[in-house]
């Protein structure tokens, strides 16, 4: 079974953390009605929803792939990189703890889950204002045994990896060359961003559909003709809160 741990949207949220973005005022009403239906778009993807309660104290927990990475084997609990994110991982934890063997990051690691991009038995994972290496050191012990490689990925001009490249089919990534180096992926197909639409390039692959942001029209052409099948859905008021559609859910698989 696949399960999609999800929170609900901080009635806080318009407080939360922007390093790329201006601020704009957040519709706290819509962000909730476009997260209910990327929750929808996930269960008629086949996941079952694991719906965590709001943090009103902490106004990115929807963000909840900054929490914690989870892998078949195990899941690690990060250390997010904005002071304000760090409270959000102890729910998270709790959470988890019925699912998988938990390993924590300590100090002075950072990472956020957003920079956690995993391509079979590899971690990529993101350099960038929230994750360091002493954190990809701490990765590198736990998941070694698990026969997973890590390899660091320098990222400039974003929040996170995965703000600059995600995977959209088996072998095809989707990507914004501006902000990662395309050659690090190795044989992996490569699908840019639309030149206009720089943020485009965060899209979450769930079994064989991508579920994809409305705001990227003319990436989403490309997509579409490069033959891959989109859930797409509107969450233009996480957008402004510099998130997407991946940092809104865990997605792992449980055997009961
Ligand atoms: C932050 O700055 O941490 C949040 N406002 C946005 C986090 C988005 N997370 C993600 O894309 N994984």
């Amino acid at each position: 079974m696949l399960i999609a741990m999800t929170r609900e949207v901080s009635p806080n949220i318009e407080n939360c953390a922007l390093t790329y973005l201006e601020r704009h005022a957040i519709d706290i009403d819509l962000a909730r009605t476009q997260h209910r239906q990327y929750e929808e778009s996930l269960a008629a993807l086949g996941c079952q929803i694991h719906h965590l309660p709001a943090e009103p104290d902490l106004p990115d927990s929807v963000f909840v792939e900054d929490t914690a990475i989870v892998l078949d084997e195990l899941a690690i609990i990060t250390r997010p990189g904005a002071d304000s994110r760090l409270p959000e991982t102890a729910s998270v934890a709790k959470a988890l703890e019925p699912y998988r063997k938990l390993y924590h990051i300590k100090a002075p690691g950072t990472i956020d889950g957003g920079d956690v991009l995993r391509i079979g038995k590899t971690i990529y994972i993101g350099l960038s204002s929230r994750s360091n290496l002493a954190a990809i050191d701490q990765v590198k012990g736990f998941v070694q045994p698990y026969g997973y490689a890590v390899e660091g990925v320098s990222v400039a001009g974003c929040l996170h990896l995965k703000s600059a490249v995600t995977q959209v089919a088996k072998d095809t990534l989707l990507i914004n060359r501006d902000w990662v180096d395309a050659g690090t992926f190795g044989a992996m197909a490569l699908i840019d961003v639309d030149p206009q639409e720089a943020h485009a390039a965060n899209a979450l692959l769930v079994s064989e559909k991508v579920i994809y942001p409305t705001s990227y029209p003319r990436t989403q052409e490309r997509l579409e003709k490069h033959g891959i099948l989109l859930a797409t859905g509107d969450v233009s008021e996480l957008i402004k809160a510099e998130g997407a559609v991946t940092c809104c859910s865990l997605i792992f698989q449980h055997r009961d």
